[in-house]
């Protein structure tokens, strides 16, 4: 059995209970038994279960119409629509104090804790507070949905600049893109700062020192030893970012000149190929290993054989039916939103959707036929698959087993995508030999080993921000801080006082907590080794692709069937037999690259 929140004593909760009607003068009740205390609390927490679903449903669908059409009213419609929602999160928190301190069975006491995370962003219990907090959560959002940057006599979109980002090698325009996007997200500070305010007054009543101390304790530990969990997976994993760091920057110093990218500091933000400098994999051609065999250029297949965004979603489909899921359903088809329209705003970072906590499973994205959204593709039919395998838990289960388990099941899909599965799907005629391997990898790397400290890092920032440790003031100097801390990155330019830059990523004005990226980056792995191995692979990682196996895709759904009903590390050994994540995949599937590297780079000082 497991005490809720022990903090309060029972019989001093019993006392309250049993008492609290007499005070008004009414007659007085004999105080409850523990049986009857545990009666009422069950039945209060499946009240509230179905409440918060009724509610979450309306949001969900009034955010899927603003997601899909950005205007002025639909901004109204969604904040009315969340303010509602929130208001209900805090109420139904709010009472359930009255159950602190009693005896429960786990799976009740579990639901318990699960209401009072329910809420990202909570708000105090103060109507007008919780309005303001609902218009500033809308309007960032549909700023970042609608930033334009003025560049070369028009107003270009967020992908127009981030496709100059990914394929200009001018660092002048390069410059122009990256510094456009930022200041259109320099708007945002101020509603920002008032949205932490308000959010941190809401987590102090709920019990929280502050809305980050919040987001660590939905880990199923203690939230300090989850900060500490995260340096440690990070120790695991940083030989392989330091090493392919040092080379990446050597390289581009090459290319551009030790002016542009000095041999020895961290690398200007603009020349890596992505707009956040996430993910690299679009400078491959100035890093890749020279000699060896061609690997293969997965944009190039997708072109030459037609693809659009349906046929990639068709193949995500194929595979999760190859593993035994369920194909996905008509109304996926006809209600998602594929492509970007020409003539309205919508919010064009991809997501995934379930509208009916069942079967109306969708997604929004602007997809374009290249390799990088394949696997984007991959990442949110995976969120989809997911959504459908736990629609038989109650409300607090039907989520993932913890936020990082959710972002990794499309992304270990998308691991096997490997030379053999694209030969058997049609998308490649014969497989590069073994001196490719370093290419693949190298692929891999700047795309999944890069991004892992700017995983980390996102977060880092706003734990300091809602804890105080950051102001409006230090805003972005905490920002580039951490980015040349963890990930040797610096900004390209002097920025202006009231820069905002962290508001130019989608999930800092989304409220989308990010340490779920970076665990989700290690967890990926730790999947695909597991059902690999399950698999009976014997050769390299990287080219294994379990495509097609049915008895890794039956233990893999009964991960995912789980949801959150049970603690994370129950869900990690039913399909990996261990109960903690473990950074050692990805170190083992990188192994050839890291050999590598570290000979490339035996004459190079590396570190920043
Ligand atoms: O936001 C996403 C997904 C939607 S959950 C497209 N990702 C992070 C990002 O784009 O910053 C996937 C990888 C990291
Ligand atoms: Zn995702």
């Amino acid at each position: 059995m497991k005490q809720w929140n022990s903090g309060v004593s029972k019989l001093a909760l019993m006392a309250t209970v049993a008492f609290g009607l007499a005070a008004c003068g009414e007659e007085a009740e004999a105080p409850k038994t523990k049986a009857e205390m545990t009666a009422e609390a069950t039945a209060f927490i499946q009240e509230a279960e179905q409440q918060l679903f009724e509610a979450a449903m309306y949001l969900e669908r009034m955010a899927w119409v603003n997601a899909n059409f950005v205007t002025h009213d639909t901004d109204m419609l969604v904040a009315e629509a969340d303010k509602k929602f929130i208001a209900l999160g805090v109420e139904l928190a709010g009472k359930s104090k009255k159950y602190q301190g009693v005896d429960l069975p786990d799976d009740i006491a579990r639901k318990f804790e699960k209401l009072r995370l329910a809420l990202t962003l909570p708000a105090p219990e103060n109507a007008d507070k919780t309005k303001e907090l609902a218009d500033i959560k809308a309007k960032l959002s549909s700023t970042y949905a609608t930033g334009k940057v003025a560049m070369e006599g028009e107003q270009k979109t967020l992908g127009q600049v981030s496709e100059i980002i990914a394929t200009d090698r001018t660092p002048e325009r390069l410059l122009a893109a990256w510094d456009g996007w930022r200041k259109s997200a320099q708007p945002m500070k101020d509603d920002y700062a008032r949205m932490v305010e308000i959010a941190n007054e809401g987590a102090k009543e709920l019990g929280y020192p502050n809305v980050g101390a919040m987001w660590r304790s939905n880990y199923d530990m203690d939230p300090d030893a989850f900060a500490a969990e995260a340096d440690r997976l990070w120790d695991g994993v940083k030989p392989l970012y330091d090493a392919l760091h040092c080379h990446v920057r050597a390289e581009l110093s090459d290319y551009y000149g030790s002016r542009v990218v000095s041999e020895d500091g961290a690398i200007p933000a603009h020349l890596l190929g992505n707009m956040w400098a996430q993910s690299w994999g679009n400078v491959f051609d100035l890093v890749k290993p020279e000699g060896g065999a061609e690997s293969y250029d997965l944009t190039k297949l997708l072109q030459d054989k037609n693809y659009d965004a349906r046929k990639m979603a068709g193949a995500a489909d194929d595979f999760f039916q190859s593993l035994g899921f369920d194909a996905l359903p008509d109304t996926f088809w006809d209600r998602s939103l594929f492509t970007k329209p020409e003539d309205r705003e919508v919010q064009c970072h991809a997501s995934a959707w379930d509208l009916d906590w069942k079967d109306d499973i969708r997604i929004k994205m602007c997809t374009k036929v290249d390799g990088e959204d394949f696997i984007t593709m991959h990442h949110e039919v995976g969120h989809n698959i997911y959504q459908r395998a736990y629609q038989e838990q109650s409300f607090f289960g039907a989520t993932g087993a913890h936020d990082g388990f959710h972002e990794a099941i499309g992304d270990m899909v998308a691991l096997s995508i490997t030379p053999d599965y694209l030969i058997k799907t049609g998308l490649l005629d014969e497989a590069p030999s073994a001196d490719a391997d370093i290419a693949i990898l190298m692929q891999q790397a700047l795309d999944k080993v890069a991004f892992l400290p700017f995983g980390l890092m996102v977060d880092q920032w706003r734990w300091k921000v809602f804890s105080g440790e950051l102001t409006p003031d230090t805003y972005n100097q905490g920002w580039w801080d951490l980015r040349e801390k963890y990930q040797g990155v610096k900004a390209p330019n002097d920025r202006p006082a009231d820069a905002f830059d962290p508001g130019a990523k989608y999930h800092i004005p989304g409220n989308t907590p990010y340490m779920r990226y970076f665990l989700a980056h290690i967890l990926q792995f730790q999947f695909h080794k597991s059902a690999c191995e399950q698999a009976g692979w014997e050769g390299p990682l990287h080219r294994c692709s379990v495509y097609g196996n049915k008895e890794v895709g039956e233990k893999f759904k009964a991960m995912l069937e789980m949801g959150a009903s049970k603690p994370w590390p129950e869900a990690l050994e039913t399909f990996t037999g261990s109960r903690d994540m473990d950074g050692s995949a990805v170190v083992a599937y990188f192994e050839p690259l890291k050999a590598w590297l570290d000979e490339q780079n035996k004459d190079r000082t590396c570190g920043w």
